[in-house]
C-alpha cells in the first residue's frame, strides 16, 4: 500500500484533505489510493441531506454532526464526515462561506471532518466524484457521513442513489402550494423534516406534504431510482429477521438554530440504518449503487476507448452525412462502431 492510503488509513488529517483533493481533480494518484483503500470501505453509513436552497440542510447537518459526535457507536462515539455540495448555482453564491462559518465550532473536534466541494471542480462527474470522497470518508474510518446537496433536480436523484438514508428538508413558506413540493423529491425520501417548524405555515406544509405522501407512497416504493430495488440482488445477513420490512416514512419537524427537534431526526436516521441492515436493504442499495457505478465507468471507459481509435474527423464526416440523409442513424452507427462497415458515400 502506498504511504498515502496508509496514513488516511491511520487517520492523519493532513493526508486525508491532500487524497480528497487528488480525487476531487481525478488525479492518477488519487485513483491508486482510491484502488487499495476500496478493500476497506463499505462500513460507512451514508447520510444524504438534500432540498431546496434556503430550507436549512447546513444548520441541520451542524447539529446533526454534533448531536452524532455525542452518541456512542458501539464503544466508540461516531466519526462523523460532512461533505457539502455546493452546485455553484445563483441560489448558493455566498452559501459556502456561510456554511464554514457556522460549522467552524465543530472544526476542533479530530472526530468530525468538514469538507465542501464545488460541484464545477468535479470533473469525473459530481455523482462519481461524491461518491469515490465518501469512500475516502469510509475508508479513513468516518463510520457517518453526511452529504448535503442543493436539491435542483437530478442532483436528489444521484445523492438517493448514493447515500442509504436520504434526508429531504422542506421548509414553511416555500412548499404550502403543492406545485413546490416537487413529487419527485416524495420517491427519494426516507426521512421527510420540515425544517424552519418556528416559522409561520408549518401546519399547511405538513398538511400538503402528508397528502402528497398518502397519494405517493405505493409508487414510492416501486420508483427507486437506478434500481435501489433491483432484481436477483442477494441480501445481506440478517435477512431472516425481518419484524418491520417495511418503513414508514416519517415526517419530524425541526428548529435546526435552536437544535429543537434534532434527537428525533437522529433517532430516525439510526432507526433507518438497523431497518436497512435487518430487513436486507442494506446490501441490496450497495449492490444497486455498486452496478450503477461499474455501468457508468464501463460507458464511459468503452466511449474513451472508442473516440481514441477513431480516424480524425470522421465522426464529424458520420454526422455530415446522417445530415444529409445518406446514412440513417442506423447505419451512422454501424459505420461509427467500425470505420470498415461505412456505406460508399
Ligand atoms: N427561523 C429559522 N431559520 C433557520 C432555520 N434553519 C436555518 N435557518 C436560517 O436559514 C438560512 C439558511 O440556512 P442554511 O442552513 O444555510 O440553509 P441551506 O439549506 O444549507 O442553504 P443552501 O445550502 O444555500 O441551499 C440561515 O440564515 C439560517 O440561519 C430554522 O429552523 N428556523
Ligand atoms: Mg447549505
Amino acid at each position: 500500500m502506498t504511504d498515502l492510503a496508509d496514513a488516511v488509513r491511520s487517520g492523519d488529517r493532513f493526508s486525508l484533505a491532500r487524497l480528497l483533493t487528488m480525487v476531487e481533480n481525478g488525479t492518477p494518484q488519487g485513483r491508486q489510493a482510491l484502488d487499495e483503500l476500496f478493500a476497506y470501505t463499505g462500513r460507512a453509513h451514508l447520510v444524504g441531506v438534500t432540498g431546496s436552497p434556503g430550507t436549512g440542510k447546513s444548520s441541520l447537518v451542524n447539529q446533526l454532526a454534533r448531536a452524532l459526535r455525542g452518541l456512542p457507536a458501539g464503544e466508540e462515539p461516531h466519526k462523523v464526515a460532512v461533505l457539502a455540495v455546493d452546485p455553484s448555482s445563483p441560489f448558493t453564491g455566498g452559501a459556502l462561506l456561510g456554511d464554514r462559518i457556522r460549522m467552524r465550532d465543530l472544526a476542533g473536534d479530530p472526530g468530525i471532518f468538514i469538507r465542501s466541494m464545488a460541484s464545477r471542480g468535479a470533473l469525473g462527474g459530481l455523482a462519481s466524484t461524491t461518491a469515490a470522497m465518501a469512500q475516502v470518508f469510509d475508508a479513513a474510518g468516518f463510520d457517518m457521513v453526511i452529504i448535503e446537496t442543493v436539491g435542483v433536480g437530478q442532483g436528489e436523484v444521484d445523492i438517493a442513489r448514493l447515500a442509504h438514508t436520504t434526508l429531504v428538508v422542506e421548509a414553511p413558506g416555500m412548499g404550502d402550494d403543492i406545485q413546490a413540493i416537487k413529487a419527485g423529491i416524495l420517491e427519494i425520501a426516507d426521512i421527510l423534516v420540515i425544517n424552519k417548524a418556528d416559522r409561520p405555515g408549518v401546519e399547511n406544509t405538513e398538511r400538503a406534504l402528508r397528502a402528497m405522501l398518502d397519494l405517493a407512497t405505493p409508487e414510492r416504493m416501486a420508483n427507486r431510482p437506478c434500481g435501489h430495488h433491483a432484481p436477483g440482488v442477494p441480501g445481506g445477513p440478517g435477512q431472516d429477521e425481518q419484524d418491520d420490512p417495511v418503513w414508514s416514512l416519517p415526517v419530524l419537524k425541526s428548529v435546526a438554530p435552536q437544535g429543537t427537534g434534532i434527537p428525533e431526526l437522529v433517532q430516525a436516521i439510526l432507526d433507518h440504518g438497523r431497518y436497512l441492515r435487518r430487513s436486507g436493504a442494506w446490501r441490496q442499495r450497495e449492490m444497486a449503487r455498486l452496478q450503477c457505478e461499474l455501468d457508468a465507468r464501463l460507458h464511459a471507459s468503452l466511449e474513451q476507448r472508442w473516440r481514441s481509435q477513431l480516424p480524425e474527423g470522421y465522426y464529424e464526416a458520420v454526422l455530415q452525412r446522417l445530415g444529409q440523409r445518406d446514412v440513417s442513424p442506423h447505419q451512422a452507427v454501424a459505420a461509427l462502431l467500425d470505420p470498415q462497415e461505412a456505406p460508399a458515400s
